[in-house]
């Protein structure tokens, strides 16, 4: 079989073989601004800091030295106070290894499992440059363009996160009785692009609500800042925090989407209401329209399960025993069964997990196939601790979350 050529770096003493690169766009000085993960080439559990996905809402702040950054502690606490890199690295720290995946990963799938059309890609076809372009510009897309958006796939990773439990922090600021939430804000600010609106709903025929020059920010509802794996972090699979990825400090939420995941922090505020952020509010939110009287912010991730291998561009498939890979995880507790189908949903089988499985982080998984000729439709369905099998998230307008099952098509020849 003629060698399958993959794209990006070579990997060092490897001569037939490709490093998987970001597809990433960059802004007009060169620098990259935003990237899908090439999933389907990565191996194992924690994804190569260069390869992670990178998604901002707002504009690339300029970096800030680690020595010049301070974190403000304010609002609902007895002792407002200010810490610097080397105050924060004084505290007990943790690591934690997680999945991290934005809320509008795989959003075009609800529209191909509902109205069909063009089938998004995990072999990473999507132009990040045009829309790095398109957000540098500010350009408001034509309606086409916004509703062929609907190949926003490989914006999930999963990373080992090195810091200090948000609670240490607001011990030590002395939460008062009334507090509900923590805002966590970052230090990166603009006026949230309506191009994003747009490409999210699927249309320009709706009104943005425009909040002006924000800083990017979230209110953590109490219970999720508390817990000890939310952390305020520095450091990322060993390596002090990139620039690109939130340093100096980012928070990280496990289980929940990656909005949550608020980089460049520079202020927390204990407060004793929800705070009206806008990306909270307008934004990630799951609701029937805009005007729904039930919509709510999206938190937790529902449970996810994705055929890595193989996938509908490697058709025709040789016939012969093979196995299906794929990667499983979940916003609320560990992955504990995976089933996979060979015959779009008629009859499931049990597949393989592979160790380890942890509580924040995605499994591998796999299931032996003796491929014989023919047309197959592989799905893959996982389960949680929780007992949460997928589809766990409603079709919403925001198309965000999307955690239904996608068919993997390919022919056995
Ligand atoms: N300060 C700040 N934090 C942010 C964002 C942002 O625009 N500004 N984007 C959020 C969103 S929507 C996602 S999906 C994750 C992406 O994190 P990553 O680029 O490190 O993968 O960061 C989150 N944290
Ligand atoms: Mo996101």
């Amino acid at each position: 079989m003629a060698k399958r050529e993959i794209e990006g770096d070579w990997v060092m003493g490897w001569p037939d073989r490709k490093r998987a690169t970001l597809l990433a766009g960059k802004d007009a000085e060169g620098r990259v601004i935003n990237g899908r993960a090439p999933l389907i080439e990565l191996e194992g559990l924690i994804t190569p800091t260069d390869a992670f996905y990178i998604v901002n809402q707002l504009e690339v702040p300029e970096p800030v030295h680690p020595d010049d950054w301070r974190l403000t502690v304010g609002g609902a606490v007895d002792r407002p106070f200010e810490l610097g890199l080397e105050d924060l690295r004084k505290l007990p720290g943790r690591s934690v290894r997680a999945v991290t995946e934005c809320a509008g990963n795989d959003a075009g799938f609800f529209d191909y499992l509902t109205k069909g059309g063009k089938k998004p890609s995990r072999r990473n076809q999507q132009d990040m440059q045009k829309r790095a372009e398109m957000r540098i510009k500010g350009a408001t897309p034509s309606e086409a363009e916004v509703s062929s958006e609907s190949t926003t796939t490989c914006a999930v990773s999963a990373g080992e996160f090195t810091g200090v439990p948000l609670i240490e922090v607001l011990q030590r600021a002395g939460i008062k009785s009334a507090a509900m939430a923590v805002r966590a804000e970052g230090f990166d600010s603009g006026r949230p692009d309506p191009t994003v609106q747009y490409r999210s709903v699927g249309t320009t025929d709706y009104r943005y609500v425009d909040p002006g020059v924000i800083h990017y920010d979230k209110g953590l509802p109490l219970e999720k800042a508390l817990h000890p794996d939310t952390l305020l972090a520095w450091a990322m699979n060993g390596e002090y925090l990139t620039h690109i990825h939130g340093g100096p400090v980012r928070l990280i939420v496990p289980g929940w989407s990656g909005n949550w995941w608020v980089k460049w922090l520079q202020a927390l505020e204990v407060t004793e209401q929800m705070p009206p952020c806008y990306h909270q509010t307008h934004y990630f939110v799951l609701g029937e329209s805009a005007d729904d009287p039930q919509k709510k912010m999206l938190t937790a991730m529902g449970v996810r399960c994705i055929v890595t291998d193989p996938v509908d561009e490697d058709s025709p498939l040789e016939a012969g025993r093979r196995r299906v890979r794929g990667l499983a995880w979940s916003g609320e507790g560990m992955i504990v069964r995976v089933e996979v189908s060979f015959d779009a949903g008629a009859s499931w089988c049990d597949a393989h997990i592979e160790h380890p499985q942890e509580r924040w982080l995605w499994v591998r998984w796999s299931c032996p196939w003796d491929a014989r000729p023919g047309a197959y439709k592989i799905m893959a369905r996982a389960t949680d601790e929780k007992g949460r099998v997928q589809p766990q998230i409603p079709w919403n307008f925001q198309r965000k979350l999307c955690d239904w099952i996608v068919p993997t098509e390919v022919t056995v020849s």
